[in-house]
């Protein structure tokens, strides 16, 4: 193991959390709700008590803070009451928003976090591969790095102010190289695990194994199918971002009698960023070379279509948009009824199926669409 000494990793005492979320003025007030509830399940995921809950609908967020000037007063008075230690604002901040409203929130002891800032000490704190640790530490780079600039106002104010700006700006220079060796030495290391993960799938290549990607909002359900239909054993949680790691489970098809392969990873929630997309890219990679996309949806959740619209929106930044793709809606079994010929009507184009992962119902009719769907794919490349 190597010694991990990414801020993202260190364990943290129980976090008195105030949330909150800047929304445009016309998002819905069931929607405003269930964007809190997410971001509570994060918190509750991080291992944080929730203790106040601020929804601000504005256009535009306050440019020097984010969240704006009256509001933030307000929450700050309110906090009198809750001592809450940590601030975390559901959206994508920028370094200097984050900055000042940091100045402003230390006098009464609070930290601020933004979304991204969440996700990865989530991500952290499932992390269990070296693989994984390093991807995250590139990611906070990437995420925690451009804020320096703050830093080097920190930096000129303690060493006077006026007349010494120069000093400021020679520590942000000093810290953006250290940065960017850091970020090369972790990109070197991680070219290793790419390395030997496409030997891995050209492996499967010359031996003709077909590779099945288990693809989804986090929580779906995709580790629970995996341990279903293959014996993994994936650890399978209520917590969102339970899994960070890609598995590889073997699958009999009895019809052709073969084997295909089915690999669980990530699951996808909204607003991922880029870079973190980008540092993840060898977790993702099988997602990126695999023959059939299985979309595990969790239909008891009112959420499920525009979560269905979140995953395809991150399938298409990974340039995998057009792959073939089944939907799997999940979690039948919690749900008292639902219209089963509307959604397939409405789902056509990706031959839905309905099963419940947890009770193993609908496993079979999955195997056998999906051995139909690799043999006319297969007789498609081959006609
Ligand atoms: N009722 C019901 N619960 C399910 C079903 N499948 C999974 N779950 C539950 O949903 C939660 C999430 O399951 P996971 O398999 O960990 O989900 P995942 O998609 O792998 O999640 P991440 O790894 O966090 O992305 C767990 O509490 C499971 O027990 C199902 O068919 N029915
Ligand atoms: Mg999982």
């Amino acid at each position: 193991m190597t010694k991990n000494n990414n801020q993202y990793s260190k364990p943290q005492p129980t976090n008195k959390t105030i949330l909150v979320d800047v929304i445009p003025p016309k998002t819905s007030k069931e929607e405003s709700s269930q964007r809190l509830d997410e971001l509570e399940n994060l918190v509750k995921t991080y291992g944080g008590m929730v203790v106040v809950k601020v929804i601000q609908k504005r256009g535009m967020p306050d440019y020097r803070t984010y969240i704006g000037k009256g509001k933030l007063e307000e929450i700050l008075n309110e906090n009198k009451a809750y001592k809450a230690n940590l601030l975390i604002i559901n959206n994508l901040l920028k370094p200097s928003q984050i900055y000042n409203l940091g100045e402003t929130c230390k006098k009464q002891g609070i930290e601020v976090w933004d979304r991204i800032d969440l996700i990865l000490k989530i991500f952290a704190k499932h992390a269990k591969s070296v693989e994984a640790k390093l991807q995250i530490e590139l990611a906070a780079i990437k995420h925690t790095g451009p804020r320096i600039y703050g830093l080097g106002l920190e930096l000129t104010r303690q060493a006077g102010g006026i007349g010494t700006r120069g000093l400021g700006e020679t520590n942000i220079q000093i810290m953006k190289r250290h940065l960017k060796r850091k970020e090369q030495k972790i990109r070197e290391k991680l070219k290793h695990y790419d390395l030997v993960q496409a030997n891995h799938r050209k492996q499967r290549r010359n031996k003709d194994l077909k590779t099945i990607s288990l693809v989804g909002y986090t929580n779906a359900g995709k580790s629970t199918l995996l341990n279903a239909l293959t014996n993994k054993g994936v650890y399978v949680a209520d917590e969102l971002f339970a899994t960070l790691e890609t598995t590889v489970g073997k699958l009999y098809l009895p019809e052709t009698e073969s084997i295909v392969l089915l690999s669980d990873t990530i699951g996808f929630i909204q607003d991922l960023p880029p870079d973190l997309i980008e540092a993840f890219k060898s977790t993702l990679s099988e997602i990126i070379d695999a023959d059939l996309l299985l979309h595990v949806i969790d239909l008891s959740d009112p959420l499920f279509e525009s979560k269905i619209l979140v995953v395809e929106e991150i399938l298409s930044e990974l340039g995998v948009a057009k792959k073939d793709k089944m939907y799997v809606f999940n979690k039948t079994d919690a749900l008292t009824s639902f219209n089963k010929e509307e959604l397939e009507d409405h789902f056509k184009g990706f031959s839905p199926i309905f099963i419940s992962a947890h009770k193993k119902e609908g496993l079979n009719e999955l195997i056998k669409k999906l051995e139909n769907h690799l043999e006319i794919a297969h007789n498609t490349v081959n006609s």
